[in-house]
């Protein structure tokens, strides 16, 4: 059995993270390999229940250690019912969104202290961390613009209704954790057309984990 492998994809609103994801999903399985795409928050029946709690609360958000823990109990279920049972049948697994954003979202001006999401990765996502995580790396008022366009009339949950100036926080948080996780975290400039994108997202996964060949003949 090929061994699967664990990718996150993270980035503020409408980096085209769910974009870019089928795209990958289609070279991979190109490539032969036995792949899923989940998200989070959500992801398991459990963890769906739990998305729809927190983003129906609209603007109303709950206070950030509330949202903190729904968003770990929500995790706790993806990672029993979804993530972990598909990497130890060899699968990979793509998820859109996983602990960065807690901490960039919820832990943004130091609202929830980093020891805190220390000791919840530690009870509850443990060795189960992604091996390669893209971070998606776009202008907040470009990803806003995106993500105003693709919701039409639909009102926009209490995240997407924040100020700009807590879009371009988002921003700077996640480029400073990829920066303090060097091994982990691959920036991608998500600006210029779907497949430039795809193309850069694509060198970096076959960089990573498969053979220079696949590399040549692909990138
Ligand atoms: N959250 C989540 C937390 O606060 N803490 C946490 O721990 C977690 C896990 C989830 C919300 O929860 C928060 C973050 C979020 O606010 P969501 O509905 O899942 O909400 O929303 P997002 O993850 O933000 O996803 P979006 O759907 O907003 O954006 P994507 O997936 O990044 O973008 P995508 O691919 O849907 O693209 C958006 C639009 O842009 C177009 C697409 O066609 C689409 O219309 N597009 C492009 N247009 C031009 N050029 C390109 N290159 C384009 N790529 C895509």
């Amino acid at each position: 059995m090929t061994r699967g492998h664990f990718i996150s994809i993270e980035g503020g609103e409408g980096t085209g993270k769910s974009t870019q994801i089928h795209r990958l999903l289609e070279r991979l399985r190109a490539e032969g390999l036995g792949v899923i795409q989940t998200r989070e928050p959500g992801g398991s029946m459990g963890g769906e229940r739990i998305r729809a709690l927190i983003l129906e609360a609209g603007q109303s958000r709950f206070d950030p250690l509330t949202e903190t823990l729904l968003f770990y109990a929500a995790r706790n279920d993806h990672l029993e019912h979804v993530i972990r049972p598909a990497l130890a049948v060899g699968k990979w697994v793509i998820c859109d969104r996983f602990t960065d954003s807690t901490r960039v979202y919820q832990g943004g001006n130091t609202a929830v202290l980093a020891s805190v999401f220390d000791e919840l990765d530690q009870l509850v996502v443990r060795e189960t961390q992604p091996e390669l995580t893209l971070v998606l790396d776009l202008p907040a008022e470009i990803g806003l613009a995106r993500a105003h366009a693709r919701r039409g009339l639909a009102a926009a949950d209490g995240f997407e209704a924040e100020s700009i100036h807590f879009h371009r926080a988002l921003r700077e948080g996640f480029l400073e954790l990829a920066h303090a996780n060097p091994h982990r975290c691959v920036v991608i400039d998500a600006q210029g057309n779907v497949d430039e994108i795809a193309e850069r997202i694509w060198r970096a996964v076959s960089e990573r984990f498969l053979s220079v060949n696949s590399v040549n003949s692909n990138g």
